[in-house]
């Protein structure tokens, strides 16, 4: 099942992926096992690096590259929601948690840190 679904995501990627690399401080929040999504720090296909805790200096974009939408909740009421394939700047400093519509239970919950 996860596979069939799998396809058309990884085309959405490669075709995001020009876009992507012409902003230097875009994250990418990818699909990835376990824990449903992480913050992608990089890497090949052999050597992919993967964090659920970062913190960055602002103004950070992030990119949408999980499985369903993500919840943004950060300083002073801040809740956002962000579409697959979406982006999103966080300007004001503080702690965000990252957190998909209707995850599991033990999916990550991503902390990210603007400084
Ligand atoms: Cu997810």
């Amino acid at each position: 099942m996860r596979k069939l679904l799998l396809v058309p995501f990884l085309a959405l990627l490669v075709a995001a992926a020009p876009a992507a690399a012409s902003q230097s401080k875009l994250l990418q929040i990818r699909m990835h096992d376990p824990g449903c999504h992480s913050f992608y720090l990089g890497g090949g296909s052999d050597h992919r690096q993967y964090a659920t805790t970062l913190v960055r200096s602002g103004p950070v974009t992030l990119a949408n590259y999980d499985e369903a939408a993500l919840v943004f909740r950060g300083p002073a009421g801040f809740v956002k929601h962000e579409q697959v394939g979406q982006k999103i700047t966080l300007t004001k400093k503080g702690v965000y948690q990252i957190t998909m519509v209707k995850q599991a239970p033990d999916d990550n919950h991503l902390k990210l840190t603007v400084k």
